[in-house]
């Protein structure tokens, strides 16, 4: 409602919650911040002001745009003392809770609506995000597409518990805003790929609705033991594993150009464990999609 009335465009993590729903129609919401935030389009639209709600969101290139901007207020709004500011950029610090502060503000500012400021960045959302599609769709059968899979088949009732590494980052980077609404839950804390089997199984049991993990390989086997409560609790629970053996995230380190260094083995850390050793573990059906229809009928 704030931005609705403002015409301020939010640039919205995929955590926020604030991606789907039908308020997307209403309000400019942007769902492509991590590819505009690094282009030359976005040096050339510094706002005056950034108002961040709530935790450090996931985007490296907000993070980075944020420390190249050498003018402007960065006002940080948290009520858990958390000021999340590793670039330390903030300029104001307010302790509110960041959805009660919106609402406050929201009722004292007038509807002034959209502005040329507002039409600047939903026109560069819409060109990026027809780009991003276009890319997506001829891809190989990779992280994107499993964002894009996940997109077309989860239920609106559905809870998507997502890992981090480079779960969030892919769902940040690839998925769109739309006007139907998806519980999306995140875990940033200190970014642990600990404790998520656990984590996605409370949410199942408490929401009873269906439930959906999104995690790689390695945050899956570590909490692998999380996996013997789905059974006894009776919940529903999908887990889509991005199986690449080990962590993905580390190919994007600098010191995988070092020739020297046997990145492999010291960064990605291959286990060559199968997956679908959990299927013996827990008695799951395993499936292995390898193209997006066959994810979304397994989904
Ligand atoms: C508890 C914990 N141990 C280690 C790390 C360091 N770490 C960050 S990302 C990552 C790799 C995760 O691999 P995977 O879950 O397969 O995801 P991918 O990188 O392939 O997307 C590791 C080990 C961490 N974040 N948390």
């Amino acid at each position: 409602e704030l931005a609705r009335r403002t015409g301020w465009p939010i640039l919205a993590d995929p955590a926020s919650g604030l991606r789907r729903g039908p308020h997307t129609d209403r309000a400019p919401v942007l769902a492509t911040g991590e590819h505009l935030l690094r282009s030359r389009w976005a040096d050339d639209h510094r706002p005056e002001v950034v108002v961040q709600l709530g935790a450090m969101p996931t985007s490296k290139s907000y993070r980075l745009w944020l420390e190249g901007s050498t003018t402007g207020r960065v006002v940080a709004v948290d009520h858990l003392g958390r000021y999340p500011d590793p670039s330390h950029v903030v300029t104001h610090r307010v302790d509110a809770e960041p959805g009660a502060l919106a609402e406050v503000a929201a009722g004292r500012c007038g509807n002034q609506g959209p502005t040329w400021w507002t039409e600047a960045w939903t026109e560069a959302e819409r060109r990026a995000s027809t780009a991003v599609a276009r890319v997506v769709a001829n891809s190989p059968f990779d992280e994107p597409a499993v964002v894009a899979g996940l997109d077309a088949a989860l239920g609106s009732d559905t809870r998507l518990v997502v890992a981090n590494s480079m779960p969030i980052r892919d769902l940040d980077a690839f998925l769109p805003t739309d006007c139907r609404p998806m519980r999306i839950m995140a875990n940033r804390g200190a970014c642990g790929i600990d404790g998520l089997v656990s984590t996605a199984t409370g949410v199942a049991y408490d929401s009873g609705t269906p439930t959906v993990l999104f995690t790689g390989d390695l945050a899956l086997l570590h909490d692998l033991s999380g996996l013997a409560a789905v059974r006894r609790l009776g919940v529903d629970l999908t887990v889509v594993v991005v199986d690449n053996d080990g962590g993905g995230i580390f190919s994007f380190l600098p010191i995988v150009d070092a020739a020297h260094v046997d990145h492999r083995r010291l960064f990605h850390t291959p286990h060559g464990l199968d997956p679908g050793l959990v299927d013996e573990f827990v008695g799951a059906s395993l499936y292995r999609p390898d193209d997006p229809v066959s994810l979304a009928d397994a989904l």
